[in-house]
């Protein structure tokens, strides 16, 4: 039963347009409503969003909701819908039944669409939340691009197989579409940053300048109490809610991204995206209790695993390289059960990292290589160190149909490290006391 919820509504052209990324230097981006990241969508944990696209590119697409619990039918992939062709329109409609921090993004055409600036922030607020003084998105992307800011593709073989294994990284490094962004804010008060990875294959991993923030949220809303730490990974697709502050004023705190080596061609090294400047004192009303909300595991550490996954790679005479799930390329996995508890293992036999990102439903990480993660979450993306095992645990609840899962690096899914899956509905039906997870 769905209570009375309020409707929020928003209008989407995706078009082509000039986005300046910094004065002076334009790019020929193609997004939502002529702006990368795309508009900001806000609602209350509950209500109802209506997306209404309206496709003016001259090709088709269609928009995925990353992290959002919506129907199947919603869930913007090729799997379930048509792709909006030019000129036509798509309306989405679904509740958003978990507070956090998501995105929505092109799912069509990935490797050129979300490259080009197809992405944007979801902010679902709950009464719940910790009364922050001022909060602030992050939306984290690089772009590759010529000495004149256009888009490039690799023509000749050994650089085509670099972006294909990589996964495309630029030097083009982007916080909410602008390079070398100056942002602010206030000494003595305590911010809320929301940030969310929507590059093709960049690994984040997140450093202040060896300042100590508070990780009080993940994939799926708040931890349940928050960590300090000095810095933190954030892989494509993944989101990361910290607290910051108090700090002095006239301090200046670097967005950086540390050094992470995934194993790729190119040489890893830290990056400064953006950077805050610390103004005049204000005073505060930030309150961050030691308890942020209870996450009542799924299954037990040591619960038996119904389902093994695969990631590998290996050379191919015809691609190069074959990105693989289960030894196969865009496979068709077995259905699951509405109502049947899955704990999956999946497991990175190749020697590069990969991020796994299932649609539509959160889990659990119950071990990784045998191990308890630091603290719960609620997940919808994890990475996978090579050679190494996760286990994971999720409940389809009532919402059958088609559904995937896949690696988030962008060239990697579109090389084939992709399954899809259908949820069924059990011989029996399933009676779900509303949602089976995320109640406060
Ligand atoms: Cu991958």
């Amino acid at each position: 039963m769905k209570k009375q919820s309020n409707i929020v509504e928003y209008q989407f052209e995706a078009s082509q347009f000039e986005w300046e990324i910094a004065e002076g230097k334009t790019i020929q981006a193609w997004g939502f409503n002529k702006q990368v990241p795309g508009p900001i969508i806000k609602a209350r944990k509950g209500d109802t969003l209506v997306v209404r696209l309206k496709n003016s590119l001259s090709e088709s697409t269609m928009i995925h909701w990353h992290g959002i619990r919506v129907p199947a039918s919603m869930d913007g992939t090729g799997e379930v819908q048509k792709p909006v062709a030019p000129g036509e329109e798509f309306e989405y409609r679904f509740q958003v039944e978990d507070a956090g921090s998501f995105w929505y993004h092109s799912h069509h055409n990935e490797t050129v669409q979300m490259e080009r600036g197809m992405y944007g922030a979801i902010v679902v607020e709950d009464e719940l939340d910790p009364v922050v003084d001022e909060e602030k998105i992050f939306m984290i992307d690089d772009m590759k691009l010529t000495a004149n800011f256009e888009f490039t593709k690799p023509s000749w073989a050994l650089p085509r197989l670099i972006e294909k294994h990589d996964g495309r990284q630029g030097d083009t490094l982007l916080i909410n579409g602008k390079v070398d962004s100056l942002l602010h804010m206030h000494a003595r008060q305590m911010e809320r940053w929301r940030f969310i990875n929507a590059s093709s294959a960049r690994y984040f991993k997140l450093y202040l300048g060896g300042r100590e923030f508070k990780i009080i949220g993940s994939d799926g809303g708040l931890i349940e109490q928050p960590v300090v730490v000095r810095e933190a990974l954030i892989t494509p697709g993944e989101r990361l809610d910290i607290m910051v502050g108090p700090f002095k004023e006239g301090e200046i705190i670097p967005i950086d991204s540390l050094s992470y080596s995934r194993s790729t061609f190119l040489r890893p090294k830290k990056e400064t995206f953006a950077s805050v400047k610390v103004l005049e004192a204000k005073p505060s009303v930030a309150n961050i209790p030691p308890f942020l909300r209870v996450i009542e595991p799924l299954a037990p550490q040591e619960a038996a695993i119904n389902r093994k996954v695969k990631f590998s790679v290996g050379p191919s005479l015809k691609n190069g390289m074959n990105f693989l799930i289960n030894n196969g390329l865009h496979v068709l996995d077995e259905p699951v059960k509405v109502g049947e508890l899955q704990v999956w293992e999946i497991d990175n036999v190749s020697l590069m990292d990969h991020p796994f990102h299932l649609h539509g439903f959160f889990f659990q990480v119950l071990e990784i290589n045998g191990k308890a993660p630091a603290y719960k979450a609620w997940k919808d993306t994890i990475n996978l160190t090579p050679r190494t095992k996760v286990k994971i645990a999720w409940m389809p609840d009532n919402r059958p149909g088609k559904w995937m899962y896949h690696c988030h690096i962008l060239e990697h899914h579109a090389a084939g490290m992709m399954a899809s899956f259908e949820v069924i509905d059990a011989a029996t039906p399933y009676v779900t006391s509303r949602s089976s997870c995320h109640s406060h």
